[in-house]
C-alpha cells in the first residue's frame, strides 16, 4: 500500500501553490466579507528559527480559518529590512548591509515558501526598498509640517557599543542596551524627536477600546509606560534669582510639610544654580558629582534600596505658603526630564525624601495625622493600646507615612482630608498665582535620530542660515548613498555625514551650499505604519489607497510576541491617530485584536547558541516535516503560554498525520454519495466536530480543535476496520471533515487528502460545512417494560440510562401499577437501557 511520506507530499503541492496561488487576495469584484489578519513582519537576520516557526503557524490559522469561514482574507507577508544588525554584520564581514539584507530576505522568502504560510504572495514589502522608505520621508515631512517632528538637544541614551542613540524603550530595567547589552550612559545631543507626549491622553484613554479583545497584560504594560500622573505645579521663589522654580507634585496636599528642594544633577536648572553658588568648593563637587550622575542609568538612579547621594548647592527656595527658606540640594533620584526636573521634598511622606533627609540630617515634618480615620468606622480599639503619631515619626522608624490622615500643621488645611486638602491648596495657590493643576507623563517623545547607515534617510536639509528646510516632496524618497568609501563603524555621529557627494546639496529655497541632515531613522518608524502599506504595495504616487484603506483596515487581528507589548504597539497606535488627524484613515486604533503567541523554549529556559540548546528549524522540518512541526506548534497548549520543545513530539504529530492520511485510501465511496445512508453515530460525530470547532479557534482553543481531530481520526478508523466498513458514507463523510479540520494546522497533508478523495481545486478555500442540528441532539433507545415477562409498555430513554433511574421510571409507568396490581414485587431484572422487568407473586 501506499505509505505517507511527507517529502512526496511537499515536493508535490509547493509547486502546485506557486502556480495558483490559492491565497492572492481578489481585490475587484469579490462579494465576501473581508478579514485583515497580520503577523508581525520578520526582520531578515539569518534563516527562519524555531520563534518563526510557532508564530506564523498560529497566525496561519487564523488566517486559514476565516478564508474557510467565507471570508476574503488579507494574510500578507514582508521584512522589517533596516536596522542595526545588519550593519553590524556587514561591517564584520566587509559586506554592504544590502547584500546581508537581501540575502537573507531572500533565504526566508523561500523558507516561508515551504513552511506554506498561506501569504499574498504579490503584496511582498521590505522596508528598506527606496519605494518603501520614500513613503517613512512622506510620514516624516507631514509630522514636521505640524510641528509633530522637531529637533532639540537634551541627554539621551547612549549605546556606547553600538556607538548610537536609543530609545528609552530600548533600555532594559537593568540599565543595559536592549541591542549591544552595553551598560547605557548619558549623552547631550542635538536629536529628532516625534511628540508622541501630545498623545498622550489618547493613548491611554483609548485603550479602552481594546479590552477584551488585546491582551490584559499588554494593555496594562501601555498604560504602565505612559504613566499618567495628576497633581500640581508649584512654584518656589529662588534667593537670587528672577525666576521662580517650579516643581510637580502629586501631593501639593502635604506643601506644609516641604523641608528642602531637589533638583536633578543634570538639569539645565542644577547647573545654573550650582553656577551661581557663593562656593567654589560647591561648584567644584558639583562638577565633579554630574560626571558621576551622567554614568548610571535611569532605572539604577530610581532604585529605592541605593544610597542617597546628593551635593547641598548653598542655595535656597521660598515655600509660596509660608515663606519658609528650603534649602536647595542636588540628587541623582531627581530625573532631569520628568516634571521640571525639581521636587518638593516632603520626608515625613514620601520614602526616597525620607531616606535622602536621614542620610543628609534634614528636618522630617509630619503633616498628614494617618492615625486620624478620614471616611467610614473608627476601628474599636482599647484606647491605651492606640500608637501615638510620635511613636511613627517618619524620622526615627525611618518609614515615610505614605498613607491617608488628616492635615496637621499646615495652617488653612488642617483638619481636611488628603482629597480636600488637594483642592482647597490649589485653589490657594491660583489665587496667589504660585501654582496650579497639572498632569505628568512618564512617556518622553520618541526619539527617532540614529547615526547609523541602514536606515531612512531624515528629510531636511541645513540651511548655511542654520535654518531646516524640509526637502520638498517630488524630490522624495531621498536615497541612502552607496556604501563605497564610507566608513560604517560606530563613531558618534552618523557615516552618512562623510558622503560628500551625497550630504553637499543646494538649499531647496534658494540654492545657496547646504548640508543633508545625516541621521537616519529609528526602524520603529517603518513598521508604525506598515500594515497600511500592504493594502497597496506598489503604490508610487501614495503611501498608501484609501480606498483600500477603506475596505480593510483596520487590522481585524493581528498576532505577534509579547516583546512588542511596549515599543512596537505603543508606536503604531500613535502614528495611526496622527494619520487620524491629518485626514488620511478613520480610525484611531490600528489593531482591533491581538494575539500574543508564548515563546518557544528548551529545557525551560529560551533557545540560544550560547547556552548550546538551540534547536535548528531547519532539522526539524527535515526529519519531521513541515505539517508535524506547524501541528505541534498548535497542539502544544494555548498559544499565549511558552512551548518547551524537550516537552512536545513532533514524531507523534507525524504519526498522526500519517494515520490521518491513510484513512482516504480505505474510502471506497465517490463524492456523490448521500450522507443521510450512512452510520448515524459516525455522523454524529463528525456534526459535533462541525459544530464545536469553530468556536474553538475564534477562542484560539487550536489544542483541542486538534485534540478533537485525533478522535475523529480513531472513530473514522474504527467504523472502516470493525464498523460498517469504507463504503459507508459516513466514513467518507468524516474523512472530508478531517481533511477540512487538519487544512488549518496541515496544509500539505490536507491538500493531498482532498484531492485524493476527489478534489480538484485546493480544500482551503473550499469552505466549512454547516453542522446538521437534527445529528447534535442525543438519540434515544427504546427500553421495554415488562411485568413478568409480558410486555406492558415502552420507554424512550437516553442510551446512558443508569439501571436505578430506568427502574424508577419504569414502575411510575400507569400500565405498569395496573398489571402490578396488588401484587408483590419480589425480583426486578433491568437490563439498562433496553429491559425492566417486575417479578411478582400473589
Ligand atoms: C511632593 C511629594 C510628597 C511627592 C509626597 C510625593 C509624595 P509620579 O507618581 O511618578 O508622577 N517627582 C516629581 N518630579 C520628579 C522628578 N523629576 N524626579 C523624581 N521625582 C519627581 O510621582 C510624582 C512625585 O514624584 C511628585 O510628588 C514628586 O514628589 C516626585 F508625600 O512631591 B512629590
Amino acid at each position: 500500500a501506499e505509505r505517507y511520506d511527507f517529502r512526496a507530499l511537499q515536493d508535490k503541492w509547493l509547486p502546485v501553490w506557486e502556480e495558483q496561488k490559492p491565497f492572492r487576495t481578489d481585490i475587484e469584484g469579490d462579494k465576501r466579507p473581508r478579514k485583515y489578519v497580520l503577523d508581525m513582519f520578520p526582520y531578515p537576520s539569518g534563516d527562519l528559527h524555531m520563534g518563526h516557526a510557532e508564530a506564523y503557524a498560529l497566525g496561519d490559522v487564523v488566517a486559514r480559518y476565516w478564508r474557510q469561514q467565507g471570508f476574503n482574507v488579507l494574510h500578507p507577508i514582508g521584512w522589517d529590512s533596516f536596522g542595526l544588525p545588519a550593519e553590524n554584520a556587514a561591517i564584520k564581514r566587509g559586506l554592504d548591509p544590502r547584500q546581508w539584507t537581501y540575502d537573507n530576505i531572500e533565504q526566508q522568502h523561500s523558507s516561508f515558501k515551504k513552511y506554506a504560510g498561506s501569504f499574498d504572495w504579490d503584496r511582498v514589502l521590505h522596508t528598506s526598498d527606496p519605494e518603501y522608505y520614500k513613503w517613512n520621508q512622506w510620514l516624516f515631512l507631514k509630522m514636521y509640517e505640524k510641528g509633530l517632528a522637531y529637533r532639540k538637544a537634551s541627554w539621551v541614551n547612549w549605546d556606547p557599543v553600538d556607538q548610537t542613540v536609543l530609545a528609552n524603550e530600548q533600555v532594559l530595567p537593568d540599565g543595559t542596551s536592549e541591542r549591544s547589552g552595553a551598560v547605557v550612559v548619558k549623552k547631550k545631543l542635538t536629536q529628532w524627536y516625534f511628540r508622541i507626549t501630545d498623545y498622550a491622553d489618547r493613548l491611554l484613554d483609548d485603550l479602552k477600546q481594546l479590552e477584551g479583545t488585546w491582551p490584559a497584560k499588554v494593555i496594562a504594560m501601555q498604560r504602565n509606560w505612559i504613566g499618567r500622573s495628576i497633581g500640581a505645579d508649584v512654584d518656589f521663589a529662588v534667593e537670587g534669582r528672577d525666576e521662580p522654580v517650579t516643581v510637580f507634585t502629586t501631593r501639593p496636599d502635604t506643601l506644609y510639610g516641604a523641608t528642602f528642594m531637589v533638583v536633578a544633577p543634570d538639569s539645565d536648572l542644577a547647573i545654573e544654580l550650582a553656577a551661581g553658588s557663593p562656593s567654589e568648593e560647591v561648584r567644584d563637587r558639583f562638577a565633579s558629582y554630574l560626571a558621576e550622575v551622567q554614568k548610571s542609568s535611569e532605572t539604577e538612579r530610581q532604585a529605592t534600596d541605593r544610597p542617597k547621594t546628593g551635593i547641598f548647592l548653598e542655595r535656597y527656595a521660598i515655600n509660596p505658603v509660608n515663606g519658609e527658606r528650603l534649602p536647595i540640594w542636588a540628587a541623582d533620584y531627581v530625573l532631569a526630564d520628568y516634571g521640571h526636573g525639581a521636587v518638593m521634598a516632603v520626608p515625613a511622606h514620601d520614602q526616597r525624601d525620607l531616606d535622602f533627609a536621614r542620610a543628609f540630617g534634614l528636618p522630617v515634618r509630619v503633616v498628614v495625622d494617618t492615625l486620624q480615620p478620614v471616611t467610614g468606622v473608627i476601628p474599636v480599639l482599647d484606647p491605651d493600646d492606640l500608637p501615638e503619631l510620635e511613636d511613627l515619626n517618619p524620622g526615627t522608624t525611618g518609614i515615610a507615612l505614605a498613607g491617608e490622615g488628616r492635615l496637621i500643621n499646615s495652617g488653612p488645611l488642617d483638619g481636611l482630608s488628603k482629597s480636600n486638602a488637594i483642592r482647597k491648596i490649589i485653589e490657594i495657590l491660583e489665587a496667589a498665582g504660585t501654582g496650579r493643576p497639572a498632569k505628568n507623563y512618564r512617556l518622553r517623545d520618541w526619539l527617532i535620530s540614529r547615526q547609523r547607515y541602514w536606515g531612512t534617510p531624515i528629510p531636511i536639509i541645513h540651511g548655511a542660515d542654520g535654518q531646516e528646510y524640509p526637502v520638498p516632496e517630488d524630490q522624495l524618497p531621498v536615497e541612502l548613498p552607496p556604501t563605497e568609501g564610507l566608513n560604517l563603524t560606530p563613531k558618534g555621529s552618523s557615516p552618512l555625514g562623510a558622503a560628500s557627494d551625497w550630504v553637499n546639496v543646494p538649499n531647496p529655497v534658494d540654492g545657496s551650499p547646504a548640508r543633508r541632515d545625516p541621521d537616519t531613522m529609528d526602524t520603529f518608524v517603518d513598521s508604525s505604519w506598515y500594515f497600511l502599506r500592504f493594502l497597496s504595495p506598489n503604490d508610487s504616487t501614495q503611501a498608501f489607497d484609501p480606498r483600500e484603506v477603506d475596505k480593510w483596515a483596520p487590522v481585524d487581528q493581528y498576532v505577534g510576541g509579547v516583546t512588542h507589548a511596549i515599543l512596537h504597539l505603543l508606536y503604531a497606535r500613535f502614528i495611526t491617530k496622527v494619520l487620524f488627524d491629518l485626514g488620511y484613515v478613520s480610525f484611531t486604533e490600528p489593531f482591533s485584536a491581538l494575539l500574543n503567541q508564548g515563546m518557544v523554549l528548551m529545557d525551560g529556559s529560551a533557545m540560544s547558541k550560547s547556552k548550546g540548546n538551540l534547536v535548528r528549524l531547519s532539522d526539524q522540518l527535515d526529519e519531521h516535516g513541515v505539517d508535524a512541526v506547524r501541528l505541534t506548534m498548535a497542539f502544544a497548549g494555548p498559544p499565549e503560554d511558552d512551548i518547551d520543545w524537550a516537552d512536545v513530539s513532533p514524531a507523534g504529530s507525524a504519526k498522526f498525520l500519517a494515520r490521518a492520511w491513510r484513512l482516504v485510501l480505505d474510502v471506497t465511496s465517490d463524492p456523490s454519495v448521500n450522507w443521510r445512508e450512512g452510520d448515524r453515530a459516525l455522523r454524529r460525530q463528525t456534526h459535533r466536530f462541525l459544530a464545536e470547532a469553530p468556536g474553538l479557534i475564534e477562542a484560539f482553543k487550536f489544542n483541542v480543535v486538534v485534540a478533537r481531530l485525533m478522535e475523529l481520526v480513531n472513530a473514522a478508523r474504527k467504523a472502516i476496520d470493525s464498523g460498517p466498513g469504507g463504503g459507508d458514507p459516513a466514513v467518507r463523510e468524516a474523512v472530508e471533515t478531517i481533511a477540512l479540520g487538519l487544512s488549518l494546522f496541515a496544509p500539505y497533508t490536507a491538500e493531498d487528502m482532498w484531492s485524493r478523495l476527489g478534489y480538484d481545486a485546493s480544500v482551503a478555500n473550499y469552505g466549512w460545512r454547516k453542522a446538521d442540528p437534527s445529528l447534535l441532539t442525543q438519540d434515544l433507545v427504546t427500553a421495554v417494560v415488562q411485568v413478568d415477562g409480558k410486555v406492558r409498555d415502552r420507554l424512550e430513554v437516553s442510551p446512558k440510562v443508569e439501571g436505578a433511574a430506568l427502574e424508577e421510571s419504569a414502575r411510575a409507568l400507569p400500565s405498569v401499577q395496573r398489571a402490578i396490581g396488588d401484587r408483590t414485587v419480589v425480583t426486578v431484572v433491568v437490563r439498562a437501557p433496553r429491559l425492566v422487568n417486575f417479578v411478582t407473586k400473589p
